[in-house]
């Protein structure tokens, strides 16, 4: 056999469909269904060029998990591009950071802290729940009203994570929370833009309005970050650890006090601003992103919201209001929760990868240096793992008793998978479980008389945004008359 005697001619992989070019997808404003669309042109897995950059674009949840999961490893790098250079100094924080030793530590620093202040700890589920109270209460104020619920679920957002990062919080109209409002939004809208790949990387040098906006976000930003960093530095006296940023402080003090840190293993002021303003960037745009999409698939779909109410009133009726705890007790609410997370992808294109070695994906070989896209959107509407993709349908994850199964198709990744899967994920649905438990508790949400469904369609970006629409939050008759 032709084994072992060295004389075996190498069979090449086959080649990726090439898709040529490709100069229409930029600015294509919604990147992920154009990629979904050329399947059937090109298969579930195809190479593109963008700008001098080769891209794999990964279209079926077979492939994602090779990548993600099988051959984590070998995918773990980041594409370094204009926009999240200027983000993240340089990709000194955790998102945009390719793989290596420090990113190590910093990942696992931050998990240690989460754990710490949040996951699992009884004073965050207060902090939540202090947040759905204010919350509670200024849609009881707003009354009938047709309001833009965006402001006030981020308020709430925010100040669970600020807790986590900086032991602080904002009241409403307070002016540092509206500067970070708008602050948030332009770098949402302006890093990535070009699908995070930054396909003409040359524009920089041309004035750029984008450019110029995301550079006016972020040096509010740095303002922000800075100010908190030197107050936690003056307060912080080595004993107790109050949050995310103290916990970083600490890890610095402790190698100022001990020995050195390991070279390539120093975290500069740098790294712990933008490992910080990683954690509170995500957990501010995802969560909130989710409760919009879940507000606004409630007034598309009321049936749903009277089911959920129905299984609140029975497993913990109005006297109280709902804990952490009960979350095995509300499966068609976390069903509700999991199937929005499916059917709208936080993060539709996740953040790409980059092989960092020559590898393969089935059976075509990838060069090191690729940079691959998965697309969640594709693997999330599969017509083949999914039963009418685009139908919102809660029931599709709970099994015939009406319990929650975890998911009846390994074509389902919200939080990405291996090791560069999500940081946020618990906290994410501590925060998503309780919000919305909170409010439908008390509130039915409506879409205001006289004006019709807003669109379900999201727009494209860093994450999948919700376009602007108006709710009405009735109080429940039988709230009213429990209390
Ligand atoms: C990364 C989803 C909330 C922190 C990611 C990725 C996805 C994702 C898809 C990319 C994975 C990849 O590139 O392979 C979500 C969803 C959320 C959520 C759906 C809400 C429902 C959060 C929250 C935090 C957070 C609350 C912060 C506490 C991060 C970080 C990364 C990340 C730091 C980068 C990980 C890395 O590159 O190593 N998330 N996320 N996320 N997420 Fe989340
Ligand atoms: C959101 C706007 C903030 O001002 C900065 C920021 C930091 C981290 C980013 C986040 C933004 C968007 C969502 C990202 C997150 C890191 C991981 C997360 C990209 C740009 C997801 C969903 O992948």
């Amino acid at each position: 056999g032709p084994t072992g005697t060295g004389t075996g001619r190498l069979r090449s992989l086959p080649a990726l469909p090439l898709v040529g070019s490709l100069l229409q997808l930029a600015g294509h404003p919604q990147l992920h269904l154009r990629l979904w669309r050329l399947q059937g042109r090109y298969g579930s897995l195809y190479g593109l060029w963008m700008g001098s950059h080769y891209v794999v674009v990964v279209n079926s949840y077979q492939h994602a998990r090779e990548v993600l999961l099988k051959k984590g490893k070998a995918f773990a790098g980041r594409p370094r591009t204009v926009t999240t250079d200027l983000l993240s100094r340089g990709g000194k924080d955790i998102a945009f950071a390719s793989y290596s030793p420090l990113w190590k530590f910093q990942r696992k620093l931050v998990h240690a802290a989460l754990s710490m202040f949040g996951e699992g700890s009884l004073a965050l589920e207060k902090i939540i729940c202090q947040e759905a109270a204010s919350l509670c209460e200024t849609l009881s104020a707003a009354q009938d009203a047709a309001l833009d619920m965006a402001p006030e679920l981020t308020r709430a957002v925010t100040n669970v994570v600020c807790s986590l990062c900086f032991n602080s919080s904002y009241r409403r109209g307070d002016p540092e929370f509206e500067a970070m409002l708008e602050y948030s939004q332009g770098i949402v809208d302006t890093v990535a833009k070009e699908s995070l790949v930054d396909i003409f990387p040359w524009l920089q040098i041309f004035p750029n309005k984008d450019l110029a906006l995301l550079k006016k976000c972020l040096k509010v930003r740095d303002e922000l970050l800075q100010q908190k960093f030197t107050e936690h530095k003056e307060a912080f006296c080595g004993d107790t650890v109050r949050d995310l940023m103290d916990a970083l402080l600490q890890v610095r003090l402790s190698a100022e006090n001990n020995s050195p840190p390991a070279p390539g293993l120093e975290l500069t002021d740098d790294h712990l601003l933008m490992t910080v303003g990683d954690i509170f960037g995500a957990g501010v745009e995802t969560t909130t992103t989710v409760l919009k999409w879940t507000v606004l698939y409630l007034l598309h779909y009321p049936e749903v919201q009277r089911k959920i109410q129905e299984e609140m009133d029975q497993k913990i009726g109005l006297a109280r209001h709902p804990h952490l705890s009960d979350r095995p007790l509300l499966p068609y609410l976390e069903a509700t929760i999991s199937e929005v997370l499916r059917i709208r992808p936080v993060s539709p294109l996740l953040i790409p990868h980059v092989s960092l070695t020559d590898t393969s994906i089935g059976e075509y070989a990838i060069p090191k240096g690729a940079r691959v896209v998965i697309n969640l959107w594709s693997v999330h509407h599969d017509e083949k793992e999914w039963d009418k993709p685009e139908e919102f349908n809660p029931g599709r994850f709970l099994d015939e008793q009406g319990q929650h199964i975890h998911s009846p198709s390994p074509s389902y990744l919200p939080f990405g998978a291996g090791i560069r899967v999500c940081l946020g994920e618990v906290l994410a649905k501590m925060e998503l479980f309780l919000f919305l438990a909170w409010v439908l508790q008390r509130f039915t949400l409506e879409c205001p008389q006289d004006q019709p469904l807003p669109s379900l369609e999201g727009k494209f970006g860093v994450v999948l945004q919700v376009q602007k629409f108006r709710v009405k939050a009735r109080l429940r008759e039988a709230w009213r008359a429990a209390s």
